[in-house]
């Protein structure tokens, strides 16, 4: 079996942030940088003896190429069996279903999710671990310390790979399986919604769009709404995955979503629409006039409802959602008698306690929502819950989201994010934040005075994993609360991120909540002093 070892230089700059190693294309295709990193998660999570290895992507650009260099390797590194998406495609949901109806060891998949791609734009490579989940942090500090310290990588050169044709073929002691990576997903779709009603419904004259933005959601989308669904072709528009998204930004985001969101308006308006992102696991819906659902009441209208969809009718064990996502499912999980979680930003922390069994349902703000189905977030199937509850209730995206205000209060939710800031300057803007935590209650500003600010810090109930220095909260009275923390999906520099809520009561919940997040607003910029220490006048990017 000829195995070929190329020495290399480590590189320093592997430590995957919040999900996964995220650069830009042009780093990761420097010789050896890939290798480096796929070397390092081999060393550190060696396969099994008979071992599977699910391998895929979102089909950016140099995706193929990664694809064969990580089968390869993986077949170096003593894999009895690959299993690789046609064309190096796997949806980041569709890889964790894979990897758990397969008994695989893991996944790696290929993405830089919602950041452009091409040679100018960003790749990024996951490892999800064996039970579907993004790895832990525990795996993936080892893998950087791994990665500081490699001497060489190891790549199987026996045997030709045809990541177009399916079927089996050998490199080296390794068998290579190109697998269709749409039918096991769109299967387990179809096990956990109601099919029957949600064709009912599309037959009924509802008019939606699903925008797939180029990029992976595409083919199941398309098998999922048009075929399996009965809705009308053209329903998944930017259907095709093109390793440049059509040149467009893969963020289920208003703002990249034009061509949906003008469907959504207009006397002619659609009753649905909904995007995805580039690796398939975010989520936005849209009803009409373009009323976007915030992703925190998503989460807590998915968990208010959960009973209706025939895979969660006996109900959810308890619910989770990270630190800055807003508090509407608590009030939910309150009225159900069932535990919320708040854990830190990033999926791989919802893994334990879906693992233990201790939630059903969990979500972020980024436009994250999913369930124990699988262990990422997923977008389609929160599309397909979205269907499945409005058939069920008879009612439109707005009257459903106007029924759960009604009965729980509305947590009016925006976040501002001041993109582009050099990496030293945003980490002394939190130290200097944390410093004036102690003394912070009784402050005021505007309408608003301080109960309680920390820096908030999680231990995992389930296995005691323990992370610190998750983001600044600052609660407020009246009802209100505010949360600073830096990215950790940028490929260069930083990026802050305030996260503005305010809880308006049933009675105002249908009022325009723009003057109150305007005022929550300038309280975020006056606590942190945000234009005197970073400079910036107003934020380059607010999303709700
Ligand atoms: C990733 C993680 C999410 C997390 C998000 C936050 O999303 O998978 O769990 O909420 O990052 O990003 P940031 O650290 O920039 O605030 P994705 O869709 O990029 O994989």
């Amino acid at each position: 079996m000829p195995i070929a070892v190329h020495a290399v230089t480590p590189f320093d700059d592997q430590r995957p942030g919040t999900s996964g190693l995220r650069k830009s294309t042009r780093r990761f295709m420097q010789p050896g940088y890939l290798q480096a990193f796929v070397q390092a998660i081999l060393e550190c999570d060696p396969p099994d003896p008979g071992a599977t290895l699910i391998v895929g992507g979102d089909g950016r650009f140099f995706g193929r190429e990664a694809a064969e260099t990580v089968v390869r390797m993986a077949a170096a590194a003593g894999y009895a069996r690959v299993k690789v998406g046609r064309g190096a495609l796997l949806s980041t949901p569709a890889a964790s279903n894979l990897v758990r109806a397969t008994g695989a060891q893991g996944a790696v998949i290929l993405s830089a999710s919602h950041n452009p791609g091409g040679p100018d734009g960003d790749f990024g490579v996951k490892y999800n671990t064996a039970s579907g989940g993004p790895a832990p942090e525990s795996l993936t500090e080892a893998i950087f310390a791994r990665s500081k310290a490699l001497a060489d990588w190891r790549v199987e050169t026996d045997g030709e790979i045809d990541l177009d044709r399916l079927g089996e073929t050998r490199v080296g002691g390794c068998a290579v399986e190109v697998i269709d990576p749409v039918t096991a997903y769109a299967d387990l779709m179809e096990s956990l919604f109601d099919f029957p009603a949600i064709r009912g419904l599309l037959a009924s004259g509802f008019r939606m769009r699903f925008d797939a933005m180029h990029a992976v959601t595409g083919p199941y989308a398309t098998e999922l709404l048009e075929r399996r669904l009965g809705a009308p072709a053209g329903t998944v528009m930017n259907a095709t995955p093109l390793p440049d998204f059509g040149g467009g930004h893969p963020d289920p985001h208003p703002e990249h979503a034009p061509g949906l969101m003008a469907a959504m308006t207009g006397p002619d308006a659609l009753d649905f629409g909904a995007a995805s992102d580039g690796d398939g696991d975010r989520n936005m819906i849209v009803g009409p006039g373009g009323f976007v659902v915030s992703p925190g009441d998503s989460l807590a209208i998915l968990t208010a409802l959960a009973d209706r969809v025939p895979a969660y009718a006996g109900g959810v064990a308890g619910v989770a959602r990270s630190m800055p996502t807003a508090r509407a499912a608590d009030r939910v999980a309150r009225a159900l008698g069932v535990d919320c979680f708040e854990t830190p930003t990033g999926w791989k922390w919802f893994v334990s306690l879906m693992d233990a069994g201790r939630i059903t349902l969990c979500g972020e703000e980024s436009f994250g929502t999913g369930s124990n189905h699988v262990r990422e977030k997923d977008g389609l199937w929160a599309v397909l819950f979205w269907l499945n509850l409005l058939a069920a209730e008879g009612v439109g995206v707005r009257e459903l989201v106007m029924r759960h205000w009604t009965r729980f209060g509305r947590d009016a939710y925006r976040r501002e994010d001041y993109e582009g800031l050099e990496t030293g300057p945003a980490e002394a803007f939190m130290q200097a934040l944390r410093g004036r935590l102690d003394d912070a209650a009784g402050r005021a500003s505007g309408p608003f005075s301080v109960v309680r600010a920390d820096d908030f810090a999680y231990v995992d109930p389930v296995d005691g994993a323990g992370a610190a220095g998750q983001g600044v909260r600052v609660m407020l009275s009246p009802d209100a609360r505010i949360t600073y923390r830096l990215s950790g999906t940028g490929s260069s520099g930083a990026t802050l991120r305030v996260y503005l809520e305010t809880y308006l009561p049933p009675e105002r919940a249908d009022a325009d909540a723009a003057a109150d997040l305007d005022a929550l607003s300038a309280t975020s910029r006056a606590f942190a002093d945000v234009g005197d220490l970073l400079g910036r006048e107003a934020p380059s990017v607010v999303t709700g």
